[in-house]
């Protein structure tokens, strides 16, 4: 059994096995989230940003990176790089879809057991909060089908109050 959680909170904060990150693809940190991650966490997260960089050149849109949690409660960090909102004719709803499954598969393969994410692409990609909570919650359901029991909770982590509400109401009509 997997649990979907719904949190209004700071997810630098979550102790859980892995916290996702709403990153760009250069993976060089930015505002929002990803500021707040990498500032709560020390440089040891941009440290394997770079070696991941230098690798493979960054992150393409809606694909998923891990590297350490440095100084954050939680175990790892999940890198992912939403689409920015560009009107919704623009493949938007598949990549951010494969934001949440890109970064379930890389939990299922590392042996993580939580995972909580931010509601990515929601703030300076400007993806309306409504579509994106019904992408995030359809994509996610999918995973734990497709996935009997390899993740134990699953947490939205909400930082606003309007995505906060959006999540309770999706999440209460479908059970
Ligand atoms: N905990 C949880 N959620 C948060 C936090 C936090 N501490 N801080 C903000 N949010 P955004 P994006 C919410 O803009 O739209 C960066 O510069 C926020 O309220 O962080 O995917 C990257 O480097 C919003 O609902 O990410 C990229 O360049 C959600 O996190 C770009 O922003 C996502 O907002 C990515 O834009």
């Amino acid at each position: 059994m997997t649990k979907i959680t719904i949190i209004h909170g700071d997810i630098t904060k979550q102790p859980v096995d892995a916290i996702v990150n709403a990153a760009n693809s250069s993976l060089m940190g930015g505002g929002g989230v990803d500021g707040a991650i990498h500032r709560a966490g020390g440089p040891g997260i941009l440290a394997e940003c770079v070696e991941i960089r230098d690798r493979q050149g960054g992150c393409k849109t809606g694909e998923a990176v891990i590297t350490t949690a440095g100084r954050l409660p939680a175990k790892k960090v999940i890198h992912t790089v939403g689409p920015v909102w560009n009107g919704g004719q623009h493949n938007e709803p598949f990549l951010l879809a494969n934001c949440y499954t890109n970064s379930l598969r890389l939990a299922k393969e590392n042996g993580l057991h939580s995972i909580a994410f931010p509601n990515i692409s929601t703030g300076i990609y400007g993806y309306p909060k409504a579509q994106a909570a019904n992408v995030a919650v359809a994509a996610v359901r999918s995973f734990i089908d497709n996935n009997y029991g390899a993740l134990k909770e699953i947490i939205f982590v909400c930082f606003d109050e309007e995505n906060y509400n959006l999540y309770m109401q999706i999440l209460e009509s479908a059970s």
